[in-house]
């Protein structure tokens, strides 16, 4: 695939700054732009790598309600978090900036104003949920409500999450306000619209150009949305956090967080053509035909980027329009999706403190969700450090360099005349950099890191056929040829590597003690072998630590909570929780485990999860919370007999108080179960 273009444009899609980000996060927009950044540069070819935080929308407006503190508060700390996550996770990009700069909002101010004065933005009175009790509109997510496509209850007010619709939110049935948990009313706003629909034609001629380039699921998303054809839609909302309208006399009213989020990429890339002391370099990148714009994104925004953001781009004019948008899907956690209210999620700081990012690149990178969703389990991450990286990998580049530090002085010794294991070890590298460079550029990254280690498995079976052990006092020279062909592999590895683990390839660069840094020397050069005849190494290090079985019980201990089944389960790899530590019949002892009856049970207003039990023990009544609405509606259990913990201490869940706690298996399809006994069990009765 020949591209024509000059430069590239890379975006990651921004990020809400209101929470930290995780594992799946990474695996969906950032570490293939990554590795396809990297890559670009090892071509030397002229690259430019953007994302920021997202710092508008009602997600952060709600954290910062639940949380009392402001908005600005809640993004200042996630905006400082997330940098620093994604810094020591090895992204690389040139800048990491933010929509609540000065600049975004001029930005958006701009192309707002030009498209209402086109009138591509029109404005309209239309009707919208209000809440009474609380004296405010409800955009987006501050209503949830049932599906109108596919019935799932808990769909948020703009996008539903289990089917992916998007839907104007008066067609969610049984809404109920997020902020006061009541019915909301329906009343009268103004706001303004952008008429997708003038932008029909073009659109569909832009994707029908893209049709054999573009991954499937993007395409079909995008095309069953223009099958629907293209309706207006509103582009502001009644909120005051985010870019105020910008015409006078409104009030109150403030940009979608889509409109001008994705406007985002085009900010950040003013700030740092400013930071570089060359502020209109910026148009270069946004407003030449010769850039190659690529936009990485998951799944749940395909739309915004492949309608939307090219619809604001064409009315605006003189923009280049994405070239490509590889979107991911997810990855989901031990077999549920992951969960921050459960902390069933890793993030991406904590992981780091625990393991080297390269581990957790490597391990990712080979299990992308790149064509279905994908699933982490720490089983797999700890095979693929120990088995891959640490037996084949590092092995083959340790062994190397231990033997030619002992046998040949730590100097590079000359190759001799070549036999046909030689010949065929040296045609396969000169091969690898187009082999793994053709699945690069066609986002292939799982295959690309596979072909990757290919190599390495290829010259440790070269090492172990060649017998270099032997040779060494049979003939030397032979042996001289093996270890030069072996240390030029190494060489070429760490070029290889370096787009997944760079961290590892320049560890592996400063062991070869090359003085021409790696980046210096291309891609293309991973196929020669470049180290000069009595070249000196520097010393070998272990690169890769193993991993062992109890760090792993560890992590798996510290996913909590109920998992939410995910779309795609691969049930037969699923690890037993481990056991915990010993106890003692007395430390057991000190837990009152009692029979109670569940004499009523009703949700808890806000909460997808909780319900609140009222449970009989004995002469006493009790006031349960338990995390198991997902698991069983209210009717399924009123006159179950359960087992209680009846001398936890209380503790408050939302606002409400539980006295005790029922148990259940962990789970949440089949694993799931709430522990119950006969109904003529008195309530009350002990248990030991
Ligand atoms: N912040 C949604 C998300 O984080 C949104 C992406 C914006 S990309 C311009 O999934
Ligand atoms: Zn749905």
């Amino acid at each position: 695939m020949e591209h024509k273009f000059t430069r590239l444009l890379v975006t990651s899609a921004l990020p809400y700054a209101n929470g930290p980000i995780h594992l799946g996060h990474l695996a969906g927009a950032y570490l293939p732009a990554d590795i396809f950044v990297r890559y670009q540069r090892l071509h030397k070819r002229d690259v430019l790598f953007i994302s920021g935080s997202d710092e508008h929308g009602v997600p952060i407006t709600i954290t910062a309600e639940k949380e009392k503190i402001t908005p600005q508060a809640v993004v200042d700390r996630f905006h400082e978090m997330n940098k620093e996550a994604f810094r020591k996770f090895g992204i690389s990009f040139d800048i990491y900036s933010r929509t609540s700069n000065p600049i975004h909002h001029e930005t958006a101010k701009e192309f707002f104003l030009d498209l209402l004065e086109k009138k591509f933005l029109i404005d309209k009175e239309e009707e919208q949920f209000y809440d009474e009790q609380a004296g405010m509109f409800l955009p987006d997510r501050y209503v949830e409500g049932v599906c109108p496509n596919c019935g799932s209850e808990h769909a948020r007010g703009d996008q539903c999450d289990s089917c992916g619709a998007y839907y104007n939110q008066l067609q969610l049935k049984k809404p109920v306000s997020l902020v006061s948990g009541k019915t909301p009313v329906v009343r009268t706003t103004k706001h303004w619209y952008l008429r997708l629909g003038a932008f029909q034609q073009r659109l569909e001629a832009y994707i029908e150009t893209k049709s054999s380039d573009w991954k499937e699921n993007v395409l079909q998303q995008t095309r069953s949305w223009l099958k629907e054809g293209l309706q207006d839609r509103a582009v502001t909302r009644d909120l005051t956090w985010g870019v105020p309208v910008p015409i006078p006399g409104v009030e109150g009213k403030v940009l979608y967080v889509w409109f001008e989020a994705v406007l985002g990429y085009i900010s950040a890339t003013k700030e740092w053509a400013a930071a570089q002391h060359t502020p209109e370099r910026w148009k270069e990148y946004w407003q030449d035909d010769a850039t190659r714009y690529v936009a990485f994104i998951g799944k749940d925004n395909i739309v915004f980027h492949t309608i939307v953001f090219p619809a604001i781009l064409m009315g605006k004019g003189g923009y280049v329009l994405p070239d490509n948008v590889p979107a991911n899907e997810f990855l989901n956690l031990e077999g549920g999706k992951f969960s921050k209210s459960r902390h069933h999620a890793i993030d991406v700081k904590d992981i780091l403190e625990q393991f080297p990012a390269d581990m957790v690149r490597y391990a990712l990178a080979t299990n992308l969700p790149e064509t279905k969703d994908s699933d982490f389990y720490w089983k797999d991450f700890q095979a693929k450090v120990n088995n891959e990286l640490a037996d084949i990998l590092g092995n083959f580049i340790n062994r190397t360099l231990a033997f030619a530090g002992k046998n040949f002085g730590s100097a590079l010794p000359a190759r001799g005349a070549l036999n046909q294991r030689d010949a065929e070890l040296i045609a396969y590298i000169a091969g690898a950099p187009d082999r793994v460079g053709t699945l690069i550029e066609r986002f292939k990254f799982r295959d690309a890191v596979a072909e990757m280690m290919n190599l390495a498995r290829a010259a440790n079976k070269y090492f172990n056929d060649s017998e270099p052990w032997k040779t060494i006092k049979r003939d030397p020279d032979a042996c001289a040829t093996t270890i030069n062909i072996c240390l030029q592999t190494v060489r070429s590895l760490a070029i290889l590597f370096a787009p997944v683990i760079p961290f590892a390839s320049e560890t592996m660069w400063s062991m070869l003690n090359l003085s021409v840094p790696l980046h210096t020397e291309g891609w293309a050069s991973s196929g020669e072998l470049r180290i000069p005849d009595g070249h000196m190494l520097g010393t070998p290090s272990i690169l890769f630590a193993k991993i062992e079985d109890g760090t792993i019980a560890a992590e798996l201990e510290k996913l909590g909570g109920v998992v939410e089944t995910a779309a795609v389960q691969e049930p037969e790899k699923k690890t037993m929780m481990p056991i915990k530590p010993v106890i003692t019949y007395d430390d057991f002892a000190k837990i009152d485990l009692r029979v109670g009856k569940i004499t009523a049970c009703v949700p808890v207003p806000k909460s997808k999860k909780l319900l609140r039990l009222t449970i009989e023990l004995g002469e006493e009544q009790r006031q349960v919370v338990a995390g198991i609405a997902e698991q069983r509606t209210p009717e399924a259990i009123i006159g179950a007999s359960v087992i209680i913990v009846a001398n936890l201490a209380p503790a408050t869940l939302m606002g409400v108080e539980s006295q005790g706690m029922i148990l259940a298996t962990h789970g949440s399809g089949k694993e799931f179960a709430l522990l119950t006994v006969t109904n003529d069990v008195p309530s009350g009765s002990a248990i030991k």
